[in-house]
């Protein structure tokens, strides 16, 4: 029997830990680890269909070269790594020669591991000596960073998960918890259970999944926290919730913020500007004054705004005017998006941090850093941040770029503009696991990276928690993990002596020897030690500088500081959950509007965000059956009255468009949009559908101190993408997008079992399907085919040996049938007379039809839970577990089987 590897999930910043068991045939089981302090034991439907996302479908596995054919495609040369990575090294030092360092750039991703990140940050900084790394944590939690600095003076997340289970009161800001940090929501579930007193409120526009169980939802005009927080913040002081000694002892600024905070007016003022019911927003005032034990969490609907620092500060104002920070169950707490978001902050991989949180900007920090590195240079000031690095490339001052794990042509603001800027770079080297991604597809260089599962290093959650990701299998074809790619192009370009590195483990060493150099906050005299040379930061990890390569391979999660104590073990502190010394500042915060206010032209404010099932754009999530049923097309959530008065129909399609770019989804009518909000998800690019990249329509507007993009508000229009025929095809194989696709309007792709799904519309009336489909979609077997010309209804299937290879259906209205079902009948080796029969009719046999899938762990569909609902008396979530399984694994989906329950047995209108 081979044992379990214990690692840790790649995606959320819950970092839950995973038991894997490789299989034989190069899958794997997956487990949760239950001791594992972030989730014991649970994982969300993302993390428990891991084991589905290891087939090397797509993978890149050999490193490439390309150069322009002079007809708009490639000449694709694949090459040997010694030969690519010289490649690189020569163009690199060239450029730099002629246009100096600052012509160069590296963009870099919250999804590299510490490691990769630590000699990614060191060779640019250290070696090139310019600033220009950044992150796609810009794009995630830098205004939460830049909050805490400004707050703390060092980027410091004072919570941890088991906070949120001994709050009296959790507020959750701008985040989506229950489906984006799935874990950490089930955690905070099951405390409410455990203690009644417990309330939960959710302040955001949109009513989410999250909402289903609060006790209050506050659906704020979007962009207006700033100045609830203010008025929150005025309330505690004038209703005597000021914990005085507190804020004389450890705070600076109070009067400032409060002067600001107090000119919001009353309750109802703030309420009207931010589109509440006043009685809703004092009795959360009221909440909040009355709980001691409260802790504030965020996430991107705070950060992701052009006041998103502001927004961050107005947060954590609150939580130091009643001194409920560093305590059991209290602080504002900023959860992280990205596996190793925290990791990169550790390292200092944004453009205008150092290392091992040092800063930039100051020369003792430069000397200290350049001194341990023993670099020649080290950058002096900061570097291009990511929507100004693009921007810059866009403009021929950054010539040569390298992109590593992430996939910026659809993630970024402004995203057709940053396609534009990469096709006219002079070289782009990406590195990703996958070949097809859209900046794949912009790439002179492709170095093909070991994934999750085949590379070893450590990754930080949101907790500040260290956890190990080890390796359980042999990475693929070429496939090398980053750091080691990193080290060689620095060896190729003269650097060797400082990148001599042989494996994760003496990289990870040296990173934490430098957190404790000249730290004044080393040994056990702790906080305070102001030792001439020394600088204090609270990010501390000596502790851990000399594990062995084998208590490294052992290493138990770990919260920081892990401190080196006089006997010279490693201790944590686990007595100071907060480990910041010295006043903690106030923020004045006057509310500032959205950078683009809605106008006659672009009357809807477009919202931005994740869905239940899917990981980014979708590289590795897109590969997995279950997770690709719950949500299986683009779509954008309309309240019911905005899509009457644009005219747009529910489950039809709809364009949208802003002054930056446009995109085709499918409309989803309902009430959990304010009127005026529209809400699309980020996941589809143009490897998934034709259309529908978000971020194309997204304006480039930034925060002024952190550089965050605002990702949650652009105005746009919206109106009906008018169609001739509405259809999608089951076929066994991939479709090609030139060959196959390209006559369509509109078109989306998704994976089943045995089977890929595309939903698609066409325009032109005379369309001879019966020969399209033989033209198209051929091959071995017979068509059967079923048309009525007069409706423009066709179906046709086409069997091989009895076995069913490909559908398609189409109609000139988008009512086709249930898809769920058809997608069964690929599972069958021979196909009855009774499925022919319906497959020809469009019908179903009775309860053959399961729906739209809710819960992804047990396949169970809409059709089938209502049935029991309806027919079987199943009114809870529990009685439908008990019946179907449903909710009963990673609990992800019982936000929408209460939803569904309340909606089957409401009473019809
Ligand atoms: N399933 C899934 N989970 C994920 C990810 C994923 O891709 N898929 N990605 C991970 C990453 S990297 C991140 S950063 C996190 C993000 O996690 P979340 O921040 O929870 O996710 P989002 O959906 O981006 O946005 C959160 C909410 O902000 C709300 N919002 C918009 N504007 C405003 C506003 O002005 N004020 C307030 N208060 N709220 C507003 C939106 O309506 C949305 O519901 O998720 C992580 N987890
Ligand atoms: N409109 C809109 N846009 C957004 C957001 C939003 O809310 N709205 N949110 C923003 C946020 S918070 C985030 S975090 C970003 C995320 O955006 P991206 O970072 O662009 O998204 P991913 O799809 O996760 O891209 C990661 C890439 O790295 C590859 N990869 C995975 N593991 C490895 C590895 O070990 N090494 C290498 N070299 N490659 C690897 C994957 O195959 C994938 O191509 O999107 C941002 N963009
Ligand atoms: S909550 Fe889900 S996605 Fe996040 S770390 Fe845990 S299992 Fe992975
Ligand atoms: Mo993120």
């Amino acid at each position: 029997m081979t044992s379990a590897v214990r690692t840790t999930c790649p995606y959320c910043g819950v970092g839950c830990g995973v038991l894997v068991t490789p299989a034989a045939d190069g899958g794997a089981a997956i487990a949760g680890d239950p001791d594992h302090p972030a989730n014991f034991g649970r994982l969300c439907s993302k993390g428990a269909a891991l084991g589905e996302t290891l087939g090397l479908a797509g993978r890149l596995l050999h490193p490439q070269i390309r150069r322009a054919d002079g007809s708009g495609g490639w000449r694709t040369e694949p090459v040997e790594w010694g030969a690519a990575l010289d490649h690189v090294a020569e163009r690199f030092t060239g450029i730099m020669r002629q246009h100096g360092p600052e012509s160069v750039a590296l963009y870099v991703s919250g999804q590299l591991l510490t490691e990769d990140y630590y000699v990614a940050n060191k060779l640019v900084k250290g070696y090139f000596g310019t600033a220009n790394i950044d992150t796609n944590s810009r794009l995630c939690m830098s205004s939460a960073v830049a909050g805490h600095k400004r707050a703390f003076g060092e980027d410091v997340v004072p919570c941890s998960y088991a906070d949120l289970e001994q709050a009296d009161l959790v507020v959750l800001v701008g985040s989506n918890t229950a489906w984006c940090h799935p874990v950490a929501y089930q955690r905070i579930v099951a405390a409410r259970e455990r203690n009644p007193q417990a309330r939960l409120v959710v302040i955001d526009p949109r009513r989410t999944p999250t909402c289903d169980l609060a006790d209050l939802h506050l659906p704020l005009r979007a962009g207006t926290d700033v100045d609830l927080f203010n008025g929150l913040l005025a309330h505690l002081d004038g209703t005597g919730a000021r914990d005085a000694a507190f804020v004389d002892a450890r705070t600076r600024d109070a009067q400032a913020a409060l002067e600001v905070a107090r000119r919001g007016g009353g309750v109802e003022q703030v309420a009207q500007r931010c589109g509440l019911d006043a009685g809703k927003l004092a009795q959360f005032y009221a909440l909040f004054a009355a709980t001691p034990r409260v802790v504030t969490l965020f996430s991107q609907g705070v950060n992701q705004s052009s006041s998103g620092t502001d927004k961050v500060n107005a947060i954590i104002n609150c939580h130091l005017l009643t001194g409920r920070i560093g305590k059991p169950g209290a602080g504002p707490f900023s959860i992280t998006g990205q596996p190793n978001a925290m990791g990169g902050r550790e390292v200092g991989g944004l453009a205008n941090m150092l290392a091992a949180h040092l800063e930039l900007g100051e020369p003792q920090h430069r000397r200290l850093v350049q001194a341990f590195w023993g670099s020649p240079r080290v950058a002096d000031r900061p570097g291009l941040k990511a929507v100004e690095l693009f921007e810059a490339i866009g403009q021929g001052r950054v010539k040569a770029v390298w992109i590593m794990a992430t996939n910026p042509a659809v993630s970024l603001p402004d995203a057709d503009r940053v396609r534009e800027a990469l096709r006219g770079c002079e070289l782009v080297v990406l590195s990703d696991c996958m070949a097809g991604t859209d900046t794949a597809r912009l790439a002179h260089v492709l170095l093909p990276a070991a994934a999750w599962g085949e590379k070893d290093g450590t990754v930080t959650n949101s907790e500040r928690r260290i956890s190990r990701q080890r390796a359980f299998r042999a990475a693929p074809g070429q496939a090398r993990p980053d750091w080691w790619m990193v080290c060689e192009l620095a060896r190729r370009m003269g650097f060797a002596e400082g990148f001599a590195f042989r494996s994760a483990h003496e990289i990870f060493l040296e990173h934490a020897r430098l957190s404790g150099w000249l730290n004044a906050g080393n040994g056990e005299s702790a906080v305070g030690n102001r030792q001439s040379g020394t600088v204090f930061r609270a990010f501390n990890v000596e502790g851990l500088s000399d594990l062995s390569a084998d208590q490294y391979e052992r290493l138990e999660p770990v919260r920081w500081p892990v401190l080196r104590t006089a006997a010279g073990a490693a201790s944590t502190v686990a007595d100071s959950p907060f480990p910041i010394p010295g006043r903690m500042a106030f923020v004045p915060t006057p509310p500032r509007a959205p950078a683009h206010a809605p106008d006659a032209e672009y009357p809807h404010v477009l919202n931005s965000g994740r869905i239940r099932d899917q990981w980014h754009s979708m590289t590795r999530t897109g590969s997995a059956p279950r997770l690709a049923a719950h949500r299986p097309e683009p779509f954008v959530d309309i309240h019911p009255q905005d899509a009457l008065e644009a005219g747009v129909r529910h489950g039809e399609l709809a364009r949208l468009s802003s002054r930056w770019g446009a995109m085709v989804a499918r409309v989803r009518a309902g009430d959990e949009q304010r009127r005026g909000d529209l809400f699309v998800p980020i996941h589809w690019s143009d490897a998934f559908a034709a259309d529908a990249r978000a971020g194309a329509l997204v304006n480039p507007a930034v925060d002024p101190v952190s550089g965050e993009p605002e990702f949650k508000h652009t105005p746009v229009r919206i109106e009906p993408f008018g169609v001739d025929w509405h259809g999608f095809v089951l076929h066994r194989e991939p479709l090609d997008e030139s060959a196959q696709l390209a006559a369509f309007a509109y078109w989306a792709r998704s994976v089943g079992g045995g089977h890929h799904r595309y939903e698609f519309a066409a325009r032109g009336r005379r369309i001879d399907w019966a020969a399209w489909a033989r033209a198209r979609l051929g091959g071995a077997g017979e068509w059967v085919d079923y048309a009525d010309p007069g409706e423009g209804i066709y179906r046709a299937a086409r069997l091989a040996a009895g076995k069913l290879q490909s559908c398609l259906f189409v109609s000139p209205r988008p009512d086709l049938p249930g898809r769920e079902w058809l997608a069964g009948l690929f599972a069958l080796e021979r196909l009855g007379a009774a499925e022919r029969r319906a497959l020809l009719s469009g019908r179903p046999s009775a309860g053959a039809d399961a729906g739209a899938t809710v819960c992804a762990c047990f396949a169970v569909g809409r059709r089938t839970l209502q049935r029991a609902i309806r027919e079987q008396g199943c009114t809870t979530p529990r009685q439908l577990g008990q019946k179907l399984r449903a909710g009963t694994n990673c609990g992800s989906c019982l936000p929408e089987l209460r939803r569904l329950i309340e909606e089957t047995l409401a009473p019809a209108e």
